[in-house]
């Protein structure tokens, strides 16, 4: 067992824009998550994710960069950005970038360039393509929502763009783009960041010749996935990504990777081959509803994250995660946000900390913060529920049909500010927030739950305390045990002698937990529990509460 500071770590995702405003302009800044350091670090924290804080015209929230090499001014400057983290080092944490490199901003001087005519030599910095019968190149679709290609009239040819128009595609295939991305890389590594997540990046292959995609429904656009997501090839641009950035420093690098199959992961986080040492995967997200109960579909479930684990163990390594910018609240899709929420934050918390893989949390997961529901549409602002909304209307679709989709599964969830309190806009800013604040702000807020000794904040606290405490809950194996129980699931690790044993129920209902035979409880002793366990109780066999969690230690 090698002892690696990123497997050891955790780490906290911050969404700049929505997690403290200092200056009271209503958008969240480096200056704010530099006042919000001290909370971080209480927690328990070693390394800060911060989304994108690059220029940019923030059609996508930054997402869409304009200079790689420059603070966005809504954020700060440089010399902001330099000091938080000076501070960040300071405390003994470490801070990751977002690296975007599948696309730039429309905006960005090389997309300016390459539209301003058929031979700049930034032409082929980017995707163009002649239309098609006076329509599109193909019928590829964004991810955004609409066609994959967009017009320039200036050269009369289309331009490809997966995510939002103002999001062009950067052509991998040309090597002068590859220098120059890793260049910058180096730039910021050079800084002395500590390593990045990287965006989108099983995405940057597409297949050659452009094809169309199969369109049996004779729907206009079809999903293109299979036009630019984890292709054949990938691996090429990869593997020099890594030869000539990461692999010269000691640092710790998180791709978001779509698609990508656990068949494929020595490739992708092999200890030795991988170009990162660990992904997202995003296999367990779309498994909310999809039982015939229309509640979680637990034995896919199972099956899913028992795979990855059993897969990399030994090979590379997971990151582990519920929420982030793109997803719903975990409590208000997997859990129970009303009389549950408490119970089942903690619940669904214990189900996936204590995996093998180093755990992310999303800046207001820790208080288990909830979806939202805006009545107007002009209240969002996410360019994909936009998309969606107009598309949806454009169909025939009346608002009130459209509504309770975006409540359900719109990025804005995730997105509005973090609740610092229950004064005024949540503490998180004096002015106007960019977006709205939750209603419930009241009830849910860091500093109630910092009061209340049983909060989620103080389960999440304990949580990363006792990761820290035992490296069987960093290092060890991870076994599934009670497959076939429709309610709990469970789970051991172990290294060396040492055992723990998780156990989670994930439904609003009682269910009775009986310990497998092949399991000794003659030393079990509790660890973590989301309801009071009575002393002296009988581990082999008893009632677990609506969404109770446990978490034993087995000697
Ligand atoms: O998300 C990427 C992303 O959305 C795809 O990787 C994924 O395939 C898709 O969700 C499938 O439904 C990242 C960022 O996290 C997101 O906020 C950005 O909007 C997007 O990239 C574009 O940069
Ligand atoms: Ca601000």
């Amino acid at each position: 067992m090698k002892k690696i500071w990123w497997k050891e770590a955790v780490a906290y995702q911050i969404y700049p824009r929505s997690f403290m405003d200092a200056n009271g302009d209503g958008i969240g800044d480096i200056q704010g998550v530099i006042q919000k350091l001290d909370y971080i670090q209480e927690l328990g924290i070693d390394v800060i994710w911060i989304c994108p804080i690059f220029e940019s015209p923030n059609d996508d929230n930054g997402y869409d960069i304009s200079d790689y090499k420059d603070i966005m001014a809504d954020f700060g400057t440089m010399e902001d950005f330099e000091e938080l983290l000076a501070k960040v080092h300071q405390r003994g944490m470490k801070l990751i970038l977002d690296l975007v490199i599948n696309h730039t901003s429309d905006e960005h001087p090389w997309f300016i360039e390459s539209r301003s005519s058929k031979d700049n030599p930034y032409r082929d910095y980017y995707i163009w393509h002649p239309g098609k019968n006076g329509e599109e190149p193909n019928n590829w679709e964004s991810i955004f929502g609409g066609s994959a290609w967009e017009y320039d009239e200036h050269t009369a040819e289309y331009y490809m763009h997966v995510f939002s128009k103002k999001q062009p595609d950067l052509n991998w295939e040309n090597e002068e783009v590859r220098k120059e991305l890793y260049k910058m890389i180096n730039w910021w590594l050079d800084k002395g960041i500590d390593g990045f997540r990287v965006d989108a990046i099983s995405h940057i292959k597409k297949t050659p010749g452009f094809p169309d995609l199969p369109n049996p429904k004779k729907k206009k656009y079809v999903p293109s996935f299979k036009g630019h997501m984890n292709r054949r090839g990938i691996q090429t641009f990869l593997t020099e990504l890594k030869n000539e950035t990461f692999s010269k420093y000691d640092i710790m690098t998180v791709g978001e990777a779509n698609g990508v199959t656990v068949e494929e992961a020595d490739e992708w986080v092999g200890e030795e081959n991988g170009t990162f040492n660990m992904i997202f995967q995003f296999e367990h997200l779309g498994l909310w509803g999809k039982s015939a109960s229309g509640r979680i579909d637990i034995d896919a479930l199972k099956r899913i994250l028992t795979k990855w684990q059993k897969s990399l163990d030994g090979v590379g390594w997971n990151a582990l995660f519920l929420e982030n910018h793109d997803q719903p609240r975990s409590v208000s899709t997997w859990g129970n946000d009303e009389q549950l929420r408490e119970e089942s934050a903690k619940a669904l918390a214990t189900l996936y900390f204590f995996m093998q893989g180093t755990p992310f949390i999303y800046q207001g997961q820790e208080i288990g913060m909830t979806n939202v529901r805006f009545d107007r549409i002009e209240d969002y602002n996410d360019v994909a529920i936009k998309n969606l909304y107009e598309n949806e209307r454009e169909e025939g679709k009346s608002h009130d049909e459209i509504m309770p989709v975006i409540w359900k599964n719109g990025r804005d969830n995730s997105r509005t500010p973090m609740q610092w309190n229950d004064s005024n806009q949540a503490g998180f800013t004096t002015g106007t927030p960019w977006l709205k604040v939750n209603p419930n702000y009241n009830e849910i807020n860091v500093e109630k739950e910092l009061q209340d000794p049983n909060s989620v904040y103080h389960y999440y606290k304990e949580m990363i305390r006792l990761r820290k405490q035992e490296d069987v809950l960093i290092y060890g194996s991870y076994d599934l045990i009670l497959e076939s129980d429709e309610s709990i699931y469970a789970y051991t690790r172990t290294l060396g002698d040492e055992t723990m044993l998780v156990i989670v129920n994930l439904f609003p209902e009682e269910t009775t937990f009986q310990l497998p035979e092949t399991i000794d409880s003659a030393n079990a002793l509790l660890r973590l529990a989301n309801y009071p366990v009575e002393k002296g109780e009988d581990m082999r066999s008893f009632v677990l509460q609506p969404y109770e969690a446990r978490v034993y230690q087995i000697r």
